[in-house]
């Protein structure tokens, strides 16, 4: 190894050549100081290329790689993402390590499929994926959500709510796809208000609101002890 040039010159040199001679030496031993450095460039292995020290590059490094070693003559190669992954080979030719591996042709320039796949070689799969607005669940249940893509599968975040018992309200509490039905919180008995066989009633709901349907009406006043036509008075003209 070379570490001291300067040691190279002749002694008893005139002042001033000195400079001159250790730049020329420089100069002309460039490609050893750099060959200890790794070798010359345009020899070193291109970006892509195994790993110094890790398969198939196992025992090779910068210090005993030569062009064209032994070492990786044969050995797999592999280049391109996703959907252009391919594999190749290395070669020598013309003493230069040849990697045989093209990648492949994107299949779309941009990747909106929520499929897993890397379809436009960017290395980053179904990144373009588009999410979308979604509802679900009726009535009292109805809930919103989005449609996202998660490792290749389409996922819906919509969740619908709970269902309760139906009541008179306006609103499908149960979720079945109908408002108030059968009745709920009506049947029951209630007053009305008013007087006679006219004040009970039984409740009923109607357009989301309870109300007390008098179970009698009015009628003609006979006798037997009850006010008939609702007017306050019992057997009035009997
Ligand atoms: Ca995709
Ligand atoms: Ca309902
Ligand atoms: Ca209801
Ligand atoms: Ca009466």
């Amino acid at each position: 190894m070379i570490t001291n040039p300067s040691a190279l010159l002749p002694k008893g040199l005139l002042p001033g050549m000195r400079p001159v001679l250790l730049a020329m030496v420089y100069v002309l031993a460039s490609p050893i100081l750099h060959a200890e450095d790794g070798g010359p460039a345009e020899t070193r292995p291109d970006r892509g290329s195994p790993t110094w020290g890790t398969p198939p590059c196992e025992g090779v490094t910068r210090d005993n790689f030569q062009a064209c070693p032994e070492a990786l003559v044969g050995a797999a190669t592999c280049c391109g993402v996703g959907v252009c992954a391919s594999t190749g080979q290395y070669s020598c030719g013309g003493d230069q390590l040849q990697d045989s591996c093209v990648p492949g042709e994107p299949v779309s320039p941009t990747d909106d499929s929520c499929d897993g796949i890397d379809q436009d070689c960017s290395g980053e799969s179904d990144e373009d994926f588009v999410e979308q607005a979604t509802s679900c669940g009726t009535g009292a249940c109805a809930s919103s959500g989005a449609m996202t893509c998660q490792n290749g599968q389409i996922s819906d975040s919509c969740e619908p709510g709970t269902p309760s018992p139906e009541a008179c309200n306006g609103i499908d509490d149960d979720c079945d796809g109908t408002v108030d039905e059968n009745n709920p919180e009506g049947g029951t008995t209630c007053s009305t208000g008013n007087v006679g066989v006219c004040s009970t009633g039984t409740t009923l709901c109607t357009n989301g609101s309870l109300s007390c349907e008098p179970d009698n009406e009015p009628s003609q006043e006979v006798c037997d002890g009850l006010d008939n036509d609702c007017d306050g008075m019992v057997d009035e003209g009997c």
